[in-house]
């Protein structure tokens, strides 16, 4: 069969520190509405922004990905798993319209970058030169993203269809740190933990505590014995009734740089995945804010 290839090309006249300055912006703004979303503020939001642009790939054909910042179509754009994100992609909006030179990709990638980085998480190494696509035939189907009711087995088959390994995949989840849920986007209901606006290893700390189902109207979730404050998705517990998913649980749960460290591995091979870079591309790695201070 065929294969899509999609190339990286920067704006000849961009560098560093072009997209350094659009970071900062995002950040700014970030900052300013930290009180968004009862105190969630935005790092949760554009977090799963840039998951959910870069999570619809299909590494066996190459389809879907960041690449091409397909959201704003239909079938992707209404797919219930994207259900709030469009609060995410006006936020961005008038960033795009600043910087025409920067595609929605490169976009919606980089705010994910801010996002992680600006509440006290790991470097993200990241790269420009996606490029928009407005051919609908390449809008990815739905069903490419993960469905959070489900278990162990169908996690790991959204994952390795885009490629990552099993430690890669409990990595990535780590995020959940971040945001929380909202009953008119999924269905779900909360935050994970109490430090949600900050980077951290505390879901998997978290999550290796006791749980039970919440007794509600709503979708099935589980809330602390604790506190009876915070959740988890079937998913999330999915990591702990699985023997592989579990080891990594356990490691990133006593060990916060080692978190970090494959955090921001695999989360710079997410936003990555299915572009082909130019060969001696190196990739940028931007200041926080903080860093910029005098
Ligand atoms: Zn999430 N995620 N996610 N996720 N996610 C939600 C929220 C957030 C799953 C899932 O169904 C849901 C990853 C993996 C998986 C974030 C980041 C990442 C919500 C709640 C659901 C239902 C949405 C709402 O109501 O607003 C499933 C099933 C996953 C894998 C099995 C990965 C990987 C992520 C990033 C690397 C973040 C940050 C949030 C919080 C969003 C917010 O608005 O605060």
């Amino acid at each position: 069969g065929t294969t899509v290839i999609n190339t990286a090309s920067i704006p000849k006249s961009k560098g560093f520190k072009d997209y350094q300055e659009v970071y900062n912006e995002i950040a700014e703004k970030v900052h300013e509405e930290e009180d968004a979303d009862d105190g969630a503020g935005r790092y949760g939001l554009l977090t799963r922004l840039a998951w959910h642009n870069s999570g619809t790939y299909k590494k066996s054909d190459n389809t879907g990905g960041s690449y091409g910042g397909t959201m704003i179509y239909k079938p992707e754009e209404t797919d219930g798993e994207n259900a709030g994100l469009s609060i995410g992609r006006e936020f961005l909006s008038e960033f795009k319209e600043k910087y025409p030179w920067l595609s929605r990709g490169d976009l919606w990638t980089l705010a994910g970058v801010v996002a992680v980085q600006e509440c006290g998480g790991p470097k993200i190494k990241w790269r420009p030169g996606r490029e928009d696509i407005d051919d609908q035939q390449r809008v990815p189907e739905n069903g490419r993203l993960p469905n959070a009711h489900l278990g162990a087995p169908h996690v790991r088959d959204v994952f390795s269809r885009m490629g990552f390994t099993d430690q890669e995949t409990v990595a990535l989840i780590g995020a959940h740190a971040l945001g929380k849920c909202h009953t008119d986007r999924s269905g779900y209901d909360g935050p994970w933990g109490p430090s949600f606006n900050m980077f951290t290893n505390d879901f998997f700390v978290r999550l290796l505590q006791n749980w039970h189902i919440r007794k509600w109207d709503g979708n099935k979730q589980y809330e602390d014995d604790e506190s009876n404050s915070f959740m988890m998705l079937p998913t999330d517990m999915a990591l702990k009734e699985d023997g592989n998913f579990l080891k990594y649980v356990k490691q990133y749960a006593e060990d916060q740089d080692l978190f970090f460290e494959d955090f921001a591995n695999a989360f710079s091979k997410l936003l990555e995945l299915g572009i082909t870079f130019p060969k001696d591309s190196k990739p940028f790695m931007f200041k926080t804010l903080e860093e910029q201070e005098d």
